[in-house]
């Protein structure tokens, strides 16, 4: 007993040593220099968390994150990562072993490396997302805690690391409670795991946090010329360190010092600006640099604002032809996270003849935002405040804050990404209109360079008509509505509907549709049949036509994507069928009626 103890308390001190800490997500991580720890990953599911808690379901210090080994004979260790089976990271538990196909509970993860510190240098342990709440610890000790499934974070690990062999360990946990953020029921698959990159990343002890570069929308009084902001920010309040930008093919070449807040900023007039659009996607070469280290991005500028009814990108009124996406593979499901993925979705909603993309209902991992910036798609984004979130809770509140801060934080330089959403289909409440005003509120004081909406839901004022009231109203730059005439409500009715937005605001529908399945044909009043969709779609679009100030698009979905809520047999078997692809890509009759509304455009 009294060995145990002196053994916990010999741990304890080394836990105050060597501490990590959580730091701001680091900017643009794709361009840093990095070590990847992407690869085969040990694992133990821990149905009932036996490596977190001891039987009286105190946090134990003997937990599965100390990688313990028996050191005699007689010991006794009831656990062993190195004899544990091992999974792809990044990715998806449910479709690596068939055991946790359904499981929502805890997995612990480990992976070991070998790891030699530059003197000098720092080191942050990166995870582009972890869902849902992750634990994590370095060579037995606790790094953080991090709880949201579809944003970065990283830690300051460099007392943690030692030269040679180390262990990062990561308790991740899917369980889904009210209070999270999406809430308990959702409508898409809830993947587990560590499903994006885990890098390590090298910086000097001052380093570049993060940065931002975009077309003033203000228009120049000079003609042919452009300005545009820039901003940067040290990890550190330090004074008076270069941070040098060159945009070589706009001659810009600048050397800026920090102030006493560690930022720097400029505004800088540029001749012939090229601006990016869909049709011209135009990126050009940015380096910035500070101490002896340099990133490079490729950066985009245009503006996007709205007059009266209208969506305007670079002056120019637009409709956006879009399509919703959610963040799963192409062929047969599992998490998307890699470029490839995301150009075959991408290229499936570009033969559609889409300029934009809702890409819902939480951030998308980085890859898919940057392919989407370079083929020339604009991109709505959001964060998973879905249905009936803890509006009390102010708990609930900062992870959706968080969230949005850190959505901002990495996409705030993709010319693309043109509205910030934050919410999807909430109940109207006093509390609500709390919740959201607050979180409209913080993403303008983040980010005026683009547009802030919400997918609202409207209300029948009478049989046939529709009106689009909601207090939120006042918050947003464009309103938009998810509406399902036609599944939800019988498609006869389409031809009847009248709308009222009594709002000056350009208005997109962020959602409309309805399932079949692919190969599965019938009268067009058959439900689930191709017919049936196709017929909806028909109806649907010239009903939409009528909606005055209709500025864009984004129909549900792009393919069918797994769904627990989605039980009917033989026709559903736990997907949502709403594609107008099926999950193998095949094209449901839909996508032609679509495609041709669209051209029409
Ligand atoms: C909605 C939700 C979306 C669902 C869809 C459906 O309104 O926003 O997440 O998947 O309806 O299929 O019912």
């Amino acid at each position: 007993m009294r060995r145990i103890k002196t053994t916990c308390l010999l741990w304890c001190l080394s836990l105050a040593a060597a501490t990590a800490k959580e730091v701001p997500q680091i900017g643009n991580v794709l361009a840093r220099e990095t070590v990847s720890l992407n690869g085969a990953w040990n694992y133990i599911i821990d149905v009932q968390e036996e490596g977190y808690y001891d039987y009286r379901m105190n946090p134990t210090n003997s937990g599965f994150f100390r990688n313990a080994k028996p050191q005699r004979p007689e010991d006794l260790i009831e656990y062993d990562f190195d004899k544990a089976p091992t999974m792809q990271v990044p990715g998806d538990w449910n479709t690596q072993d068939e055991r946790l196909f359904f499981y929502e509970g805890t997995v612990w993860l480990k992976r070991s490396f070998d790891y030699h510190q530059q003197a000098g240098q720092h080191t942050l342990l990166y995870f582009g997302a972890v869902n849902y709440d992750a634990h994590v610890y370095v060579n037995g000790k606790k790094a953080g805690h991090h709880v949201g499934g579809f944003t970065p974070f990283n830690y300051d690990v460099t007392e943690m690391l030692r030269d040679g062999e180390n262990t990062v360990i990561v308790k991740v946990d899917n369980k889904r409670h009210a209070e999270d953020v999406p809430t308990q029921i959702f409508d898409w698959w809830n993947y587990g795991g560590i499903t994006r990159d885990v890098l390590l990343v090298s910086v000097e002890p001052t380093y570049l946090e993060n940065y931002k570069l975009y077309l003033d929308k203000k228009p120049s009084l000079k003609k042919n010329v452009s300005e545009i902001v820039f901003s940067a920010k040290l990890n550190k309040a330090e004074a008076g360190k270069t941070i040098a930008l060159r945009i070589p093919e706009l001659k810009i070449e600048q050397q800026l010092a920090t102030d006493n807040s560690g930022k720097a900023s400029a505004v800088l007039q540029v001749k012939n600006l090229q601006r990016w659009s869909p049709d011209s996607p135009k990126r050009y070469r940015v380096e910035l640099s500070t101490g002896s280290q340099t990133i490079v991005d490729s950066i985009g500028f245009r503006t996007i604002s709205t007059r009266g009814k209208r969506i305007l990108l670079n002056g120019q009124p637009i409709f956006l032809k879009g399509i919703s996406i959610h963040e799963e593979k192409p062929f047969g499901g599992g998490r998307a996270n890699s470029t490839a993925d995301a150009h075959t979705l991408l290229s499936w909603a570009k033969e559609l003849g889409c300029n934009y993309v809702r890409l819902a209902h939480y951030p998308h991992n980085e890859y898919a935002v940057r392919e989407a910036e370079r083929m020339g798609i604009l991109v709505w984004s959001e964060i998973p405040v879905y249905w009936t979130i803890a509006w009390k809770s102010l708990q609930t509140y900062e992870n959706a804050e968080r969230q949005l801060t850190d959505m901002i934080a990495r996409d705030q330089n993709r010319a693309n990404v043109i509205i910030w959403s934050i919410a999807n289909e909430t109940p109207h409440s006093a509390e609500r209109d709390q919740f959201l005003g607050r979180l409209a509120r913080h993403a303008r004081s983040l980010d005026d360079t683009r547009l802030i909406s919400m997918a609202m839901e409207v209300t029948g004022a009478s049989n046939y008509h529709n009106r689009l009231q909601d207090n939120m109203h006042e918050y947003v730059d464009v309103v938009s509505f998810n509406q399902y005439i036609g599944w939800y409500r019988d498609v006869n009715d389409a031809p009847k509907m009248t709308w009222e937005i009594p709002y000056d605001k350009p208005v997109i529908i962020s959602e409309f549709g309805g399932g079949a399945k692919y190969g599965l044909h019938g009268d067009k009043n058959q439900r689930w049949t191709e017919e049936f969709q196709e017929n909806l779609y028909r109806e649907n679009c010239a009903m939409l036509d009528k909606i005055e100030g209709l500025s864009g698009t984004t129909p549900w979905i792009l393919k069918d994507f797994r769904s627990p809520r989605r039980v009917l047999t033989g026709i559903q078997d736990y997907y949502n069928m709403k594609g107008i692809y099926s999950d193998r890509g095949e094209k449901k009759k839909a996508f032609y009626v679509l495609k041709a509304w669209y051209e029409g455009k």
